[in-house]
């Protein structure tokens, strides 16, 4: 049976090791072991035979729990194996597109399993990651996703990985175009860093007068809308331009039009200046992506979208890049903004900030609320919506260090609440209370290290920590 000192030893061995004992370290086998200790002769404990096959045994784990890849790393692969994005998940499974192997294979979907060892090392597969997927039977089209590349970018509302472009879409009208939830959708994008457009759809709803005071109002913001319409294909030669050869990711409140824009986008339409003139958003290999994405009405009574997307989809096209349809129940969370980075998610403030001379306020950690010597004025259009942002996240700092105190992140776990808004809870230990018998936890860490090799090909059958707990068990 392992001691706390060897656990302790073979927690520095590799950081896959290390991942793996931590998820351990919590495990009663664990705890028992800490209370065994006796606390002058560990070091002098000679580590039994069981104990030293033990230790080779975890180094042989660390080395099937393959590091994570670096992006442009070209791992060799056989013939079931190959390299595919992550389009969609639900449930269990996740849909793969094929991107590379022999070059028939480009575009296949897959429906594929996460390897179970890359659940217990808690290594998440999102929408939009690159993949390694093994044990692929070509005919059925399924396999395994065996491992996941470096992400370049992460959004977190909706979880979608490697996203090199946003694109907010709002409508003009109905739903009506509303400044303060405009203002949430372009905090939150500010806040992740990658670069985005605003589009504003059924621009035929309303009239020109309308829209030259949209178009200014916005500038004084600091944005350039794109007025479009997936009704009269208003400015839809522009946006397909815009959307190629990259990752882009649809974003904006429910009924607004992001899946008939990109049905619009998908259908068979032709780019006018493209010298072949063949159709870019055409269809992949592949079958299920031929659907078109559901498109909802909009409620008569309340004027807004009746949440018609429900899971966020990545849709290839045929030129290379992918769009993504997302929920329009997704609200911003604003998670990732602090009292701090606010401001800079604020384009008005970040032209006062660099306008003035020497271009800071009097206090470092000024929240430009009106304190003395700010050079943050209060006299534009959103700076209520400053204040009330400011207020709102002050309000979740503070509560969150009220319940978590300077508690690890893995403690904290999050859940959506009201609106699509993520709420911080603390993750609670099940049954930690309660004592259990050696027997059982011996046979629960049986279980745990049996579901590992669910999967997985590895040979537990000669491993020499389960034959040791397996006989101390008998
Ligand atoms: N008048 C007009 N209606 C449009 C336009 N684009 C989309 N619509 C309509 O708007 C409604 C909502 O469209 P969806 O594409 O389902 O909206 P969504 O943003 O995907 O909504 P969720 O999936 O709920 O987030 C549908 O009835 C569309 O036909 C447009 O340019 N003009
Ligand atoms: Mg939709
Ligand atoms: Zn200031």
């Amino acid at each position: 049976m392992p001691t706390a000192a060897s656990i302790t030893l073979l927690a520095h061995r590799t950081p896959t090791v290390h991942n793996l004992l931590r998820r351990f370290s919590t495990s009663p086998l664990i705890r028992i072991a800490a209370t065994k200790r006796q606390p002058n002769n560990v070091s002098k404990q000679q580590p039994n035979k069981n104990l030293l096959r033990a230790k080779h045994s975890f180094k042989d784990y660390s080395s099937s729990l393959s590091s994570i890849l670096s992006p442009h790393h070209v791992p060799s692969l056989s013939d079931s194996q190959a390299i595919g994005t992550v389009a969609a998940a639900q449930a269990n499974f996740m849909r793969v597109i094929v991107q590379s192997q022999a070059t028939d294979k480009t575009g296949i979907e897959l429906l594929c399993v996460v390897k179970a060892v890359l659940k217990k090392i808690k290594r998440r597969v999102l929408v939009g990651d690159k993949v390694v997927v093994g044990s692929i039977d070509w005919v059925d089209r399924r396999g395994m996703i065996e491992n996941v590349f470096q992400r370049h970018s992460l959004i977190l509302d909706p979880p979608v990985a490697n996203v090199d472009h946003l694109l907010v879409l709002f409508s003009m009208e109905q739903p009506k175009l509303e400044p303060y939830t405009l203002t949430r959708f372009l905090v939150e994008a500010e806040s992740t860093g990658i670069p985005f457009t605003l589009a504003l759809n059924k621009s035929e709803l309303v009239d020109q007068q309308a829209l030259v005071a949209w178009k200014s109002r916005l500038r004084s913001w600091g944005y350039d809308p794109f007025f479009c319409s997936v009704e009269s294909l208003h400015g839809i030669d522009s946006l397909t331009s815009l959307l190629r050869d990259q990752t882009s990711v649809i974003v904006g409140p429910s009924g607004v039009g992001k899946s008939s824009l990109i049905n619009a986008l998908r259908s068979n339409y032709h780019v006018p200046d493209e010298a072949q003139g063949d159709n870019w958003c055409e269809p992949i290999l592949g079958g299920k992506w031929l659907e078109d994405q559901r498109i909802g009405e909009v409620s008569a009574r309340s004027g807004r979208g009746k949440h018609t997307t429900r899971h966020v989809s990545l849709l290839p096209l045929s030129r290379g890049g992918y769009l993504a349809d997302t929920p329009g129940f997704n609200q911003p969370s604003l998670m990732k903004v602090t009292k701090q980075s606010l401001a800079q998610a604020f384009p008005e403030i970040r032209k006062m900030l660099s306008a003035s001379e020497p271009g800071k306020c009097a206090f470092n950690d000024c929240l430009h609320l009106g304190e003395p010597g700010c050079v943050v004025k209060g006299d534009w259009d959103r700076y209520q919506y400053y204040f009330q942002l400011i207020d709102e996240i002050r309000i979740r700092e503070e509560f969150q260090l009220r319940t978590f105190g300077t508690k690890r992140e893995s403690d904290v776990r999050y859940k959506v609440g009201n609106m699509g808004v993520q709420q911080a809870e603390p993750r609670l230990e099940p049954k930690k209370h309660r004592r259990q018998s050696r027997k059982r936890i011996n046979q629960s860490i049986l279980d745990e290290l049996d579901e590992l090799d669910d999967d997985d090909n590895l040979d537990l059958e000669d491993d020499p920590i389960l034959r040791a707990i397996r006989s101390e068990n008998q």
